[in-house]
């Protein structure tokens, strides 16, 4: 017996429970009583029946991820799935919550499969750049067929206890006392006797499995790994499973997942799996959290009305404010026109929709506002602006209510000292569209109350945000590392390089588009605006701007857009423009290649997370990486800008920084202390978080 795994007796069926919270990782210390617990009961002539269920809330979502990187300790995930396949009666896995990765694969060494009817099963290893490695590419296409088995682990996405009894993964799904009516399962299969089928000799779902579909849409995912290998693997392993016997395809799911889970891209997902979780830990653990029942929104334009939607979405009332009747309609149509867009694409029910819509209560009087719990303004990014809009809610909000700006830039303590509750102020910083970016900023001002930023902390996760605590700064942890990253675009076009060049060079490093394509996207006007307000040139957007190319929405910015593409195409006129402007300022072009793109973009921009974290704005290196991958799209298989400058070596990125120093004389590449440390370290460790 063990603290981890305890067997009991209902008459002639044994039940193994497993109790390793908080989600029964299959660590070595539960493989180890595990395994002996099956072998002596598989030799136990007075059981008939083995059930394996979970205490807590969920059953085992996995093998142990933090032992990834280290000696595997034995028995290991496989050999107690063979052992398991060596036991003749009847073994029933009882599933509830979520069996995921290895506690799938736990279940697949079973016979027999039922389901809490609101557990999840899947296969996510991919998420984490790996593939399943005990066993799941070549059990699971057995019971659900090629397709569905390679949509499965390709995507990672769990399916419902419902879809996954149809799909013939599990054998019963029941309500209520789950572990009763597994044993009431198991009993009934050890009465009707055997031979009992280990699911490794069951051909039921490769008979189905049709050769050319399959491969067609294996094609068509790899098209979408973008530079991740893991889905490939994943796509060939299932592959393996359909067209060769079994050991062969467990052996070469085994080399496959020995390869991933030493490569640079699996720990990179492996790192940002827990950087997400660390980030939105506080100190103080067991702060007490205000209570959010009603959300206030003020503004219903694009990133009001998006972030009154998230709320909707996540089950909150929302009283949303504008100021006048026609401009409350405008946004609310604009809510509703999206909803409607998500039914017709099948991503939400006619009744969700009515649900979320019925959360909605439009007003044009602050005073409606006193009944929020938390309100948030999202109007125009002006001091003064902001500043008028607290000074309302000074007035009419309820004592204790949470009062947070949607600034991008501004300074929050500024804003928090013009009202008589500093405590309650802070920010919240979404990512356009708001109900669609998982990334919040959540900015600290000086005197936030530290209920109040764990109240929202927890709220973002309740609203299905991926949070991150920042401190007070021009452009907080993103926007700020992104001015670093554009500063050199201009030059790097004078000097040469055209926009495709360099949105190619970024696309080729993994993102998701370069940053003219993504300034064409958003509206280059939205820069234009904030260069004038600060005072500041850019001189081919200007002038781009100036002409009315603000990008897709007018047709024309940095490339032109055919009616209605998204893709632009080059534009001859810009490309005069950059030639006519170099050569007014006397640069004679020349070919700039990737390598100093990335070097001119990149490196200043890890160079400002130093500075970052130096000034303590972020935590930790980690919590950086977690706002470029969730809000910017930086590549996941590069875990986050302060990861991936692990992977680069610190000490390259300082000599090519003093070496643009040395060329340009910008301070941008001046190497921060912290970048210099690192290099020397490999450590991000400041002396604040050492
Ligand atoms: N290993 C170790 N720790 C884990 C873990 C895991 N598999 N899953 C979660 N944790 C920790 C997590 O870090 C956090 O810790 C706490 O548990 C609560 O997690 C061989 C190779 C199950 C849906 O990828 O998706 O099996 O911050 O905050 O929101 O083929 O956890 O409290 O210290 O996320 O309720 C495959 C990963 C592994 C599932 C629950 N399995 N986990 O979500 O809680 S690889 C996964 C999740 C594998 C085999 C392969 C979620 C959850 P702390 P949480 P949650």
């Amino acid at each position: 017996m063990s603290d981890f795994v305890k067997v009991s007796r209902d008459g002639d069926v044994a039940i193994v429970i497993i109790d390793n919270p908080p989600v029964n990782a299959l660590s070595f210390h539960v493989r180890d009583p595990l395994m002996h617990a099956l072998v002596s009961l598989r030799g136990d002539v007075s059981v008939a029946a083995i059930v394996i269920a979970c205490a807590g809330r969920t059953f085992v979502a996995g093998a142990d991820i933090t032992e990834f990187g280290k000696p595997v300790q034995q028995p290991d995930l496989r050999a107690l799935i063979v052992t398991l396949e060596t036991i003749a009666k009847p073994t029933v896995a009882a599933i509830h919550g979520t069996a995921l990765g290895g506690g799938l694969e736990l279940a697949l060494g079973c016979h027999f499969r039922v389901a809490d009817a609101g557990a999840r099963l899947g296969l996510p290893e991919v998420k984490l750049g790996l593939l399943p490695g005990g066993g799941g590419t070549v059990r699971l296409p057995r019971l659900v067929g090629g397709v569905k088995a390679l949509r499965m682990i390709v995507s990672g996405t769990p399916i419902g206890a419902a879809e996954a009894h149809a799909a013939g993964l599990v054998d019963a799904v029941f309500e209520g006392d789950l572990t009763t009516h597994a044993v009431n399962f198991a009993r009934e299969i050890a009465r009707k006797g055997g031979p009992f089928t280990p699911v490794r000799d069951r051909d039921d779902g490769l008979k189905e499995t049709d050769l050319r579909a399959f491969d067609a849409e294996a094609a068509d995912l790899a098209r979408k790994a973008r530079g991740l290998e893991a889905p490939i693997a994943c796509a060939q392993a299932v592959r393996n499973a359909v067209t060769l016997p079994f050991d062969e395809a467990l052996a070469a799911e085994r080399a496959l997942f020995v390869t991933l889970v030493g490569s640079d891209q699996s720990r990179a997902q492996r790192h940002l799996f827990f950087a997400e979780r660390e980030a939105a830990k506080l100190p103080g653990k067991d702060t007490p959290k205000r209570r959010i029942a009603r959300i206030g929104v003020i503004g219903a334009g694009t990133m009001g009305g998006g972030i009154a939607m998230a709320f909707a979405n996540g089950g909150y009332p929302v009283t949303l404010l504008e100021t006048s009747g026609e401009a409350l309609q405008r946004g609310l149509g604009t809510i509703e026109k999206n909803y409607a867009v998500s039914v017709s694409r099948g991503s939400l029910t006619e009744d969700a929709k009515r649900q979320r819509l019925a959360q909605f209560k439009g007003s044009t009087d602050h005073a409606d506002l006193a009944e929020c719990d938390l309100i948030i303004e999202a109007v125009f990014e002006d001091m003064a602006v902001k500043k008028e809009v607290f000074g309302k809610l000074d007035a009419v909000a309820k004592p204790g209510a949470i009062l947070a700006t949607n600034t991008s830039y501004l300074d929050i303590n500024e804003i928090a000292g013009s009202i008589s509750r500093p405590q309650d102020v802070l920010g919240l910083h979404f990512f356009s569209p708001a109900n669609v970016m998982k990334l919040l900023e959540i900015v600290r001002a000086e005197k936030t109350a530290p209920d109040a930023l764990a109240t929202v902390v927890d709220l973002a996760r309740r609203i299905g945000k991926v949070a991150v605590v920042v401190g007070v700064c021009h452009g907080f942890v993103g926007n700020r590392m992104l001015a670093a990253r554009g500063s050199e675009s201009e030059a790097l076009l004078l000097e040469g390089a055209t926009p495709s060049q360099i949105d190619k060079a970024f696309t080729d490093f993994g993102w998701p588009m370069g940053p003219f394509q993504m300034g064409d996207l958003a509206g280059l006007d939205i820069g234009w605006r904030n260069r004038k307000a600060r005072g500041l040139t850019a001189v081919i957007a200007d002038t781009l701007c100036e002409q009315g190319r603000f990008g897709q929405k007018t047709g024309r910015g940095f490339y032109l857009y055919e009616a209605g593409a998204r893709a632009g195409v080059p534009d001859p006129e810009v490309e005069a423009l950059i030639r006519d402007k170099a050569a007014e300022r006397g640069i004679e072009p020349r070919a700039i290649g990737a390598e100093e793109i990335i070097e001119r973009t990149l490196y200043p921009m890890i160079n400002e997370g130093a500075k970052i974290l130096e000034e303590k704005i972020a935590a930790r290196a980690s919590d950086i990486d977690v706002v470029w991958v969730n809000g910017y799209g930086f590549p996941i298989g590069k875990g986050g800008p302060m990861f991936w400058a692990g992977l680069e070596g610190g000490a390259r990125i300082v000599e090519r920084l003093e070496h643009w120093f040395r060329q340009t004389g910008k301070d941008v590449f001046k190497p921060a202390p912290l970048l210099k440390r690192m290099a020397e370290t490999g450590s991000w460790e400041t002396d604040a978080t050492a």
